[in-house]
């Protein structure tokens, strides 16, 4: 019998700067019951999925920003929706700022800030935790840009590595299922490390802007939604896994973000698109044996990969040159 599981990525519009916690959770308990009648199994929220992007906003003592995070999950606002998702059986998958009193490298116990997403089973209980490893733009104010991208001064680096666990979900036994949270989605990288622990099912949300705000050069904005779903797509096919990737979109604190939420199955192919810039569902039945093509023929890890040349990618961070051409009897 083949090995379905049913899976929504539930995009939220904008969430602007003064609206509470509440008003996020009962929209997503909205799409929860939506998700329910369409007999969803898992549901995948964005990143920073409470709040505004509130990265894009500065404060000069960091402190100032703890607004914005979490101490606890689920905590007295978010514990209706996971309520809604028990009550349902949904499993899901939600972004959040979090706080961590833990110990850092140096075994110092401290208040630690991470870009988090957890994975949540039918039942209630934290599957898997991740913390965002690739994060974007800068730690001081730059007053070049047009919007702010502050996510090095906000979080650290998570500690977590790439996890898959295999749990229970719908009415399967168990599915592989790994996560990463945005900007993680553009490195190969992160896909392959969770290829390497046989992911079924990458869980991923983002808040991407339609404009590149660097002023590092023009970008054409329809290549924002280009390169995330090329990212996506080959992920997926040179992983052989389904990924469910949900955006926030529109326009929040003036700012637009891309949308564009994708369901893309094993052969890099997209199986569902978000049409609006709203809170929306998509779903799809994703059968998780057409894993099986990709993991046992091109991408059959075991036989074709060569680590023994691949020692640049976890030796080194920026590229360096070339060697330089000459000719033969010049040497
Ligand atoms: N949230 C996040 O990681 N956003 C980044 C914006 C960087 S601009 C390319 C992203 O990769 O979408």
């Amino acid at each position: 019998m083949s090995r379905i599981v049913t899976v929504a990525a539930a995009q939220l519009g904008p969430i602007q700067k003064a609206e509470p916690r509440s008003i996020a959770v009962a929209r997503m308990i909205r799409l929860l019951e939506q998700a329910h009648r369409r007999g969803v199994e898992l549901v995948v929220f964005p990143e920073l999925a409470l709040t505004t992007f509130f990265p894009r906003h500065y404060h000069q003592d960091i402190a100032e920003a703890d607004s914005w995070f979490e101490p606890a999950m689920p905590s007295n606002e978010t514990a209706p929706l996971f309520e809604a998702a028990r009550r349902y059986g949904i499993g899901f998958h939600l972004g959040f700022a979090e706080i961590a009193h833990e110990a850092d490298e140096t075994g110092v116990v401290r208040k630690r800030r991470f870009n988090t997403a957890i994975l949540v089973g039918p039942r209630g209980d934290v599957l898997l935790k991740y913390r965002k490893v690739h994060l974007p733009g800068h730690a001081e104010y730059d007053p070049k840009r047009t919007v702010q991208h502050l996510e090095k001064r906000y979080f650290e680096v998570g500690n977590l590595g790439f996890p898959v666990i295999r749990a229970p979900m719908g009415s399967l036994d168990g599915i592989n299922m790994g996560m990463m949270i945005c900007n993680d989605r553009r490195w190969p990288e992160a896909w392959r490390v969770l290829g390497l622990q046989s992911v079924e099912l990458v869980a991923l949300g983002y808040n991407t802007p339609s404009h590149n705000t660097e002023a590092g050069g023009f970008e054409a904005p329809h290549l924002r939604v280009f390169h995330s779903h090329l990212s996506i797509q080959a992920g997926c096919y040179q992983n052989a896994c389904f990924a469910v990737a949900t955006a926030k979109a529109g326009t929040e604190d003036g700012c637009e973000l891309a949308g564009h939420s994708i369901i893309v199955n094993p052969q890099g192919e997209i199986i569902a698109m978000a049409a609006t810039w709203d809170d929306e569902l998509i779903t799809a039945d994703c059968n998780l044996d057409l894993c099986t093509l990709g993991r046992t023929t091109v991408f059959a890890f075991d036989r074709h990969r060569r680590p023994e040349a691949y020692g640049r990618i976890v030796e080194q961070v920026g590229s360096v040159p070339p060697e330089t051409w000459k000719k033969p009897d010049a040497r």
